[in-house]
């Protein structure tokens, strides 16, 4: 087994998670002498002036480095004070999630763009309803038209999200009038995405914006910019070409790995390549290859956001979240790990050299060093494909590691579209609002909550994301989810019908009413969009306000740790959501700019951030804006 680097200390590795399986994983990779994400993340000592975003390296005149226990009593070389320095590396960050959503979103479009100009054969139309749907919300004449007429101009129309200069992005058409004449009067409307991230990284050079709330403004656009446009593209025309989900039973965890089995495991954001992978597994000359190679079949198995994406659209099995992606491969059983773009951590390509699996890059946007490059290229599936499985039935003929796979499996429903929420729970049949609303307004559902996002190695893997979870139903609070933390919670066995019997009266009245689990699972961290629409539908349907920031809603990433999680928090928050963040936030406490987000913009009308570590104090202050809302709606009791 090839030599790793060593860490210098050790905890239990019951310390580190809570999931099982990693935790085995974890021990079995101490013995083997292989070190995981978890173990370095022990031995790593963040830099304390860094963790409060109190320094700027933005020109090479520095870094500058402010004293947290003092921000003020010092300035950057240039003068710029904390407030700046912190609005600006948060811009930044913010810049970069909102342009890793885009950027997704982007060849989601192209890949939609070739299907309709031929170019790609592999792939089709799957759902011409939400087709059609979705270009009258957007204004498009659907009426005698054929689907490619439509489906052209829908193209045409949704590429504004990216290209405009000026002008609003086209979903601003879905947001609700109240919360769209905010953004007008701040001027805070997305125009295109490309040109909102080049003027954030633009106005956050050296001796450009230096105004905390002048920047905020910017910070919130380039964030709407993902959530109501490249995410939000997504998701739309990821259901357009691949099927809009409904529920659905799915595995989770790494006993959904099989040893008899060559194993496949697809681990980044982008459905095409899954989709293709997909194709190829159920081609009976590869089913036949691996037969002849000893193997009972082929298992594709999903990890992290597009294993959810493939879990929520067609039950495919997920082996784990973000924390659990090295450790799935210490149990010798996978034989390729193939990855796209996003969340796939460089220490992979040493834990899969250790174990003998072939990790497999294939976006021109990602490579990873160590790792083999097969260039996935959508009008040609299937070249990287099946390069990808003969290589994976190779190792299954020669596999030379012990296999040890844990035998921790959950099933769960997944696959909550917006659709399929407004659909269980919509209609205007039951009462004066629709059903959903009528359960909020009469108390058995007290709010919503979404809690998304990633897990942290700084906190004990999947805990906080399944404590907050349990108090929130326990309180009567509707959870949505996605990404790892509906991963966390799908192992946890809270996405199934019996979880009703762990809420509270009210909310365990509804799920058995409607035969749902209390925790709904909507997909991957783009299809957190599908959030954003259930409360435009929300606010629309009437009872609970006139804007989004009315609604008694909250959400949560407890355990992230991407810039795309900032992006994502701040498109809540500047949609109106109340969002607590868990870990910690870059910003320090007791500043002007820390009061702007955390208090501030609420003040202004949006939404605000909050901070907590702990599971019990994040569910109250979010039950407690609930209950906020709820009385300044009127309908508390
Ligand atoms: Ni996009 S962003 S670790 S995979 S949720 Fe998972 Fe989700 Fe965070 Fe990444």
């Amino acid at each position: 087994m090839p030599k790793d680097i060593p860490v210098t200390k050790q905890v239990p590795a019951s310390d580190l998670t809570t999931c099982e399986a990693t935790r085995q994983m974890l021990e079995k990779a101490r013995k083997d002498g292989v070190v995981l994400n978890l173990d370095r993340a022990v031995d790593m000592k963040p830099c304390p002036i860094g963790v409060e975003s109190a320094c700027c390296k933005h020109c090479f005149m520095g870094p500058c480095r402010i004293n947290p226990r003092d921000p003020y009593k010092k300035v950057g070389i240039c003068g710029a004070t904390i407030d700046t320095i912190t609005a600006r590396n948060l811009a930044r960050n913010v810049a970069t999630g909102s342009a890793s959503h885009n950027d997704h979103g982007q060849h989601i479009l192209h890949l939609f763009k070739g299907i309709i100009e031929k170019s790609v054969t592999d792939f089709s139309i799957a759902d011409t309803r939400k087709l059609q749907n979705l270009a009258t919300e957007l204004g498009i004449d659907t009426e005698d038209r054929s689907v490619e007429d439509v489906a052209k101009d829908l193209c045409d129309e949704l590429e504004k999200t990216f290209s405009n200069v000026d002008g609003e992005m086209p979903f601003m058409k879905r947001v609700p009038a109240a919360t769209l004449e905010l953004w007008r009067k701040d001027g805070i409307v997305p125009r295109g995405a490309m040109k909102e991230v080049m003027e954030m990284m633009s106005r956050t050079h050296i001796g450009c914006d230096q105004d905390y709330n002048h920047l905020m403004k910017q910070i919130s656009r380039t964030a709407l910019a993902d959530g109501w446009g490249g995410s939000m593209v997504a998701t739309e025309l990821s259901d357009i070409m691949f099927g809009t989900p409904s529920p659905i039973v799915a595995e989770v965890n790494m006993g959904v790995l099989k040893e008899d089995h060559v194993n496949v495991i697809v681990h980044g954001h982008e459905p095409a390549m899954f989709e293709g992978m997909l194709a190829g597994v159920n081609d009976p000359f590869f089913i036949q290859a691996a037969k002849d190679k000893g193997a009972a079949g082929i298992n594709l198995v999903g990890m992290c956001c597009s294993g959810a994406e493939m879990m929520s659209r067609h039950g495919i099995p997920h082996a784990g979240n973000f924390s659990s992606t090295e450790a799935v491969l210490v149990t010798g059983a996978v034989d390729a790990m193939v990855v796209d773009i996003q969340c796939i951590k460089q220490g992979l390509a040493q834990v899969a050299k250790c174990y003998d699996t072939h990790l497999i890059t294939t976006s021109d946007r990602a490579h990873i060093e160590g790792a083999t490059h097969i260039q996935f290229d959508e009008t040609d599936p299937r070249t990287c494909t099946d390069e990808v499985l003969i290589k994976a039935i190779s190792r299954f003929g020669s596999r030379s590691q012990p296999i040890q796979i844990p035998n921790q499996v959950q099933k769960g429903i997944q696959g909550f579209s917006h659709e399929y929420i407004e659909y269980m729970l919509g209609g205007t049949f039951r009462g004066s609002y629709s059903p959903l609303n009528d359960n909020i307004i009469n108390g058995r559902i007290r709010g919503v909550a979404g809690v998304v996002g990633c897990t942290n190695p700084k906190v004990k893997q999947d805990y906080v994301h399944v404590e907050l979870v349990r108090e929130l139903i326990k309180n009567d609070v509707l959870v949505l989810q996605t990404g790892c933390s509906q991963i966390a919670l799908s192992k946890a066995g809270f996405l199934t019908p019996e979880a009703a019997a762990l809420a509270g009266p009210g909310l365990s009245e509804v799920c058995e009413t409607v035969g749902m689990p209390p925790v709904l699972g909507l997909g991957s961290c783009v299809d957190n969009t599908r959030i954003l629409i259930a409360a435009s539908a929300m606010v629309k349907a009437g009872g609970l306000g006139n804007s989004i920031a009315d609604l008694p809603a909250a959400g949560c990433a407890p355990e992230w740790m991407s810039e795309k999680a900032l992006a994502i928090g701040q498109y809540f928050v500047s949609s109106g959501v109340y969002t607590v963040f868990g870990v910690g936030f870059p910003a320090l406490s007791g500043t002007r700019f820390h009061d702007l987000l955390f208090n501030g913009l609420e003040q202004q009308g949006y939404g605000k951030w909050g901070m907590a570590k702990d599971p019990i104090e994040i569910a109250r202050l979010m039950i407690d804006h609930i209950d906020k809302k709820r009385s300044q709606l009127g309908i508390d009791k």
